[in-house]
């Protein structure tokens, strides 16, 4: 049996739609909200006779991937995450580039040799690559029209990734991938009356609404640090409206905070476009921290570390 795990955001679902539209294969799927990136954990070595893994941190994965290639499991695996240092073995096959301008669904498009360019168009405008989607698509020849349909359709299949469990979404990032793959050129699931796309970006619209009412709680001159509250929608818009938040205001970093149950907060952190740095470096400093030099989070930050967290945010950009 070949498992397939990937990230549940567009990056991970497109990465791993453009590799099934050049190779179909009958798989056992793992995959999970955004956030969920210990996936690789799942995989039953006992049964899998080789493994895809798609935009998650080997790094954070390190220990299951060991597993994996001590049973000789031959094993892809494509990324733009913190790696760590990457095993050393015949079974496995990398593509990494932690490069601030490239994302997963990129390095398999190159892969692949732009067999599904424009679905990696829109994994890319959905990772917030805005720039290297722009590049690809003038170097493809599409039309503003295209490129401003594949940039929502991104947007809302990274929208959808974000929840605090898979029962938020509005689509299981698993179903998602099934309907999607159906498709070898994103502008046909687009043009489609009540498609996908169409559902999702009437979903879109109505939490983005919500969330311009959001309390501001810290904003200087180069941060600005926003709070949702404890809700569904919420949890689904906080990493859209993240992204959004930085392309208004490019020379300032972004925190949106989204209250958990337990009372800590769920923390997104976006570099300022103009510095793409330094995101990781902040959110590794709390309990629960992790991400990339561009985009980063803490999945649970107590409130005692706020102030704590805000003043961490603001030095490092000041
Ligand atoms: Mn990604």
């Amino acid at each position: 049996m070949h498992y397939d795990v990937f990230n549940g955001d567009a990056d991970g679902i497109l990465a791993l739609v453009q590799l099934r539209l050049a190779e179909p294969k009958e798989s056992t799927l793992i995959t999970g909200v955004k956030r969920d990136i210990q996936l690789l954990q799942q995989v039953d070595t006992a049964k899998a006779t080789s493994v895809t893994v798609l935009d998650v941190s080997l790094e954070k994965n390190i220990d299951a991937l060991n597993d994996v290639l001590a049973q000789q499991i031959p094993t892809f695996y494509v990324d733009h995450h913190r790696s760590g240092t990457i095993p050393e073995s015949s079974e496995l096959k990398t593509i990494i580039d932690t490069d601030a301008n490239t994302c997963t669904s990129l390095l398999v498009n190159e892969y692949l040799e732009g067999a599904y360019v424009n679905w990696a168009i829109a994994a890319a405008f959905g990772d917030n690559m805005t720039h290297s989607a722009e590049q690809l698509a003038f170097k493809v020849g599409l039309n503003a029209t295209q490129q401003a349909q594949l940039k929502a359709l991104g947007i809302y299949i990274n929208y959808n990734g974000y929840g605090r469990d898979v029962a938020d979404l509005h689509f299981p990032p698993a179903e998602l991938f099934k309907k999607l793959v159906k498709y070898r050129d994103p502008l046909a699931l687009i043009q489609e009356t009540g498609s996908v796309f169409h559902q999702l970006e009437k979903a879109y619209h109505q939490d983005m609404e919500q969330a311009l009412s959001a309390r501001v709680i810290a904003d200087n001159d180069v941060v600005k640090v926003v709070e949702l509250e404890d809700a569904a929608w919420a949890r689904r818009v906080s990493g859209v409206f993240g992204n959004d938040l930085a392309n208004s205001s490019t020379d300032k970093a972004h925190a949106v905070l989204t209250l958990n149950d337990d009372a800590t907060y769920t923390v997104s952190v976006r570099a300022p476009l103009n510095n793409k740095q330094g995101a990781d470096e902040v959110c590794v400093q709390f309990p629960t921290g992790g991400g990339r030099a561009g985009a980063a989070g803490i999945n649970q930050l107590p409130q005692s570390l706020l102030n704590k967290f805000i003043d961490t945010l603001t030095s490092q950009y000041s």
